[in-house]
């Protein structure tokens, strides 16, 4: 049966802004306290889904969550009406205020990790929510996670849904950006890649010492038993400590995979040797395709301040690839002439798109950030919810809501807004009956 790669992007949400939450991400702690534009931001992402799906590829959306999250602040000893919760957050602890307004789940590489049914005992597709628990920001979305990906494939006979892994650093999970999936075809067994920044449970165990490790290889090894995944083709990595403390927060701002292909720096994993090895010996029907850059090529820094890596490897019926990268790639010289040169390489990566992703970049979020991979056969596909997949009147009706509801600038002072809480409420109101996902906040909850 024919299977698709289905690129679920993340809708960013009407609170896009700059706080400075991400210790150990470039962008987001350079950009602190800028004025943002959620507008701007909401329609780059929009305009990449729209293009991606017109060049024939499956393309999905995900809604953004409820931000400011009224509940997080309730949780934290708020008291009052939804305004005054605002006002006193504001005054007393506007760290937590930025935490509770951040609009971070558009990075959806960091909602889930996703086994496709392939690769999975039961034969079903499996999903587990990140519970990004690094980041206080970042670790209030795998609730309202699970719930919107329950309503998308919210078919038991083909969907299984895991709540998080225990929100502790023990078990610390950022998804599929520390997770790949290498195949042949994309609905045959595959290899599952597993990259991880330390060890929790190991005295002495290679870690870095400026920027933390947000994923564990306990947290890795726990997806793969939840998920059911054969050990046969499993295989973990761990990231070179140095490079995260370089900037490299996740995996996918190093390496790419997709298929049979992985694009990487060659400094992004400890034993590169043995991990390309293993994957190769573990990939059934193919062989791997390693395209290295080296640092003569390309230093670290240059691939974080470029994003380079963090670029979707899109794949043609006819085996070619297009490497989708931001806009920034072109504006590193050493980067762009990169570019230039890898497409007249021997490799299937035969075509580069560029899009404008800035607003979302300025946060360390670039192509491959914005997007959940979820691959799925046709029967699949059909079961899943329908109205979440881009069409030219899902892309129509995006824009004209964006237009209608988002603003297009926000600085920290706008945070205690309580307007912005309200406009935030009746865009996400409209959008769940425009995408009929039916009532998926807390706010829609009563
Ligand atoms: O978790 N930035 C996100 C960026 C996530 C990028 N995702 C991937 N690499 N897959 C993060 O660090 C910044 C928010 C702020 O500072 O306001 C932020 O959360």
């Amino acid at each position: 049966m024919t299977a698709y790669e289905v690129n679920f992007d993340g809708l960013v949400g009407p609170t896009h802004n700059y706080s400075g939450l991400s210790y150990g991400n470039v962008a987001s702690e350079s950009n602190v306290k800028q004025t943002s534009n959620p507008k701007e931001a909401a329609l780059q992402g929009l305009e990449k889904m729209k293009a991606l799906h017109d060049l024939g590829f499956k393309q999905g959306v995900l809604p953004p969550q409820e931000r400011p999250s009224i509940e997080t602040l309730r949780a934290l000893g708020f008291t009052g009406s939804d305004s005054e919760v605002l006002a006193s957050a504001a005054v007393h602890e506007p760290v937590v205020l930025a935490a509770a307004s951040s609009a971070s789940c558009m990075w959806t590489a960091n909602a889930a990790t996703v086994s496709p049914s392939a690769d999975t005992q039961d034969g079903k597709v499996h999903f587990t929510a990140a519970n990004l628990n690094a980041k206080v920001h970042r670790s209030i979305e795998h609730e309202t996670t699970t719930r919107i990906l329950e309503t998308i494939f919210n078919d038991p006979n083909h969907f299984a849904h895991h709540p998080a892994l225990p929100a502790v650093s023990q078990f610390g999970d950022e998804g599929a950006a520390n997770h790949t999936r290498f195949c042949n075809e994309y609905g045959e067994a595959g290899v599952e890649f597993f990259v991880y920044g330390r060890e929790a449970f190991r005295e002495n165990a290679p870690a870095p010492k400026k920027y933390p490790a947000r994923q564990t290889l306990e947290a890795c090894r726990g997806i793969a038993r939840l998920h059911g995944l054969s050990q046969d083709r499993v295989v973990y990595a761990q990231q070179k400590p140095e490079t995260i403390d370089a900037g490299v927060f996740h995996n996918d701002v190093i390496a790419v995979g997709n298929r049979n292909v992985l694009f990487y720096h060659e400094e992004a994993f400890l034993n590169s040797n043995q991990v390309i090895e293993e994957i190769d010996r573990k990939l059934l029907g193919t062989s791997l395709v390693p395209v290295m850059v080296s640092n003569q090529d390309l230093s670290v820094q240059d691939a974080v301040r470029s994003y380079l890596f963090n670029s979707q490897l899109l794949s043609h019926d006819d085996g070619y690839m297009t490497l989708v990268v931001p806009h920034e790639c072109r504006e590193v010289p050493s980067v762009s002439n990169y570019l230039d040169s890898l497409v007249t390489m021997n490799t299937p990566i035969k075509q580069v798109k560029v899009f404008d992703l800035k607003q979302s970049m300025q946060n360390g979020g670039g192509p491959a950030c914005l997007r959940l991979r979820v691959a799925l056969n046709e029967t699949e596909l059909a079961a899943g919810h329908q109205n979440v997949l881009m069409s030219d009147q899902v892309y129509k009706d995006l824009v004209t809501w964006v237009e209608k509801h988002y603003r297009d600038r926000i600085s920290p002072e706008d945070l205690a807004d309580p307007s912005l809480l309200v406009e935030s409420r009746t865009a996400l109101d409209e959008l769940t009956q425009l995408l009929k996902l039916g009532s998926i906040y807390p706010f829609q909850k009563g």
